[in-house]
């Protein structure tokens, strides 16, 4: 049964719907141009005002932003509020330079509770649910994101943070935990203990609401059947606010947007031409209702594609599909493009390997290489050679069939790769080194 947070919005007709979005475009184009300096400038240079915007489609004569902008304007100077006005700010997880920061006023944190409350409503958690966030509380905006979306849906939140796993589980059973946050790297690491120690009938786990990062059906897929839930997608960036950009309702057929508060778009990263509904390309996006930071025509840079029919939930929101990868993560091996997700899938389908992986680039002369380490589920192959080179040839095969591409294939004992309690870092880039 599909359950809405705000019905009438996340139900709204699309020409209701687009002519709320023109009006907060155009809104959001003033007011960006009357209080961020930076925008005033660049919307100068193009002749560009609000009263100009006659149409949705007219969005893409405004200037995009890219992280470089926000970088160079560290730490505040993309306010378009006064500091007094703001009353939390957020940062990039970036592990190198500064981050990039946003900030949010009263009703920008408002707003963002009721997005991220909706996606919690759309896979059906009420407030009878106990969730426990076991995203890293801090500058991350995950876990107060969710944390103040579920308080608003009026859910119990137990606020235990990444790690501790043994802790987290401890809690888990005792408390009755039914919701399950975090990324889907830590919920695989999370769930596989659980099955280990033979504890999945003792928990209540009925929903995960993962996210921060990507996850592809098959490793869903594992974790789902390890601790017996389903799970939900869930898109944002820190740029935009955070968690509640778009999520998954229950059918899991795409991600809804949440488009009264954001105007996305698909463009071609190397022209910036507008694609098409249905075309892969860029995710850019407008904020159309943030006070503290407004973004126009943000670059997220994260490769998708958007569905504008009405999904049998009833939401009438755009769906975009699940994100494929990162066009700066995209791996450019012996001249073939190679994204990160689709190694994922071809591994996770073959039962003799587990969940765990990593992958190794390497510059051998002129050319890039790829080494993909995977883990054993039955440590006991090792010691049979003949039985290692099989599987070994075999997951080979698989991949060169999906990706057409020869990679080179180790096979480890389990257990030997790294675990991660936030967002999973597999690519070890040794190119250079
Ligand atoms: O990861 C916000 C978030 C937290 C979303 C928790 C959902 C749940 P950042 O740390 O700024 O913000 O990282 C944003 O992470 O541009 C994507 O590349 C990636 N990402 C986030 N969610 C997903 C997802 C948060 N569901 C960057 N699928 C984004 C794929 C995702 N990638």
């Amino acid at each position: 049964m599909p359950v809405f947070w705000q019905k009438d919005i996340e139900t709204m007709p699309r020409k209701e719907l687009e002519r709320l979005q023109l009006e907060r475009l155009r809104h959001i184009v003033d007011y960006a141009d009357k209080h961020v300096p930076f925008y005033h400038k660049k919307f100068g240079a193009l002749k560009i005002s609000a009263d100009k915007i006659k149409c949705l489609s007219d969005v893409k004569y405004l200037p995009l932003t890219t992280k470089e902008d926000l970088r160079d304007n560290y730490p505040f100077s993309l306010f378009a509020r006064p500091m007094r006005e703001i009353v939390r700010t957020h940062a990039s997880s970036g592990t190198t330079g500064k981050p990039i920061v946003v900030g949010y006023t009263r009703n920008d944190l408002s707003a963002w509770a009721d997005q991220v409350a909706r996606f919690c409503a759309a896979v059906g958690v009420t407030d009878a649910d106990i969730a426990q966030i076991s995203f890293g509380y801090g500058l991350f905006t995950g876990a107060l994101g969710l944390h103040y979306g579920l308080e608003k849906l009026g859910a119990a939140i137990v606020p235990i943070s990444a790690g501790n796993t043994q802790r987290q589980l401890m809690l888990m059973e005792d408390f009755g935990v039914t919701v399950l946050i975090s990324t889907p790297s830590y919920a695989t690491y999370l769930s596989e203990i659980a099955r280990e120690q033979g504890i999945r009938d003792k928990l209540k786990l009925r929903v995960g609401l993962f996210g921060g990062e990507g996850c592809t059906p098959e490793m869903r897929a594992k974790i789902e059947e390890n601790i017996g839930i389903l799970s939900t997608d869930n898109y944002g960036l820190s740029e935009l606010g955070g968690p509640g950009v778009s999520g998954e309702c229950a059918f899991r057929c795409g991600l809804h947007f949440s488009e009264d508060h954001f105007l996305p778009e698909i463009i071609d990263s190397d022209t910036f031409e507008t694609k098409e509904a249905g075309e892969d390309g860029e995710l850019v996006v407008t904020t159309l209702t943030k006070e503290g930071m407004p973004m126009i025509r943000y670059r997220t840079k994260d490769i998708t594609r958007l569905d504008y029919d009405v999904c049998k939930c009833g939401r009438t929101h755009v769906r975009m599909d699940k994100v494929k990868g990162r066009s700066d993560d995209m791996l450019i091996i012996k001249g073939v493009n190679v994204f990160p997700s689709q190694i994922e899938s071809v591994l996770m389908n073959i039962p003799e390997i587990g969940a765990h992986y990593q992958l190794i680039i390497r510059r051998e002369g002129l050319m890039d290489s790829l080494e993909v380490k995977v883990e054993l589920v039955d440590g006991a192959y090792l010691v049979e050679y003949r039985k290692l080179e099989q599987l070994r040839n075999y997951v080979k095969e698989q991949l060169r069939s999906v990706l057409q591409l020869d990679v080179k294939v180790t096979l480890v004992e389990p257990k030997s790769l790294e675990r991660f309690e936030g967002k999973a870092r597999r690519i070890l880039d040794l190119r250079g080194k």
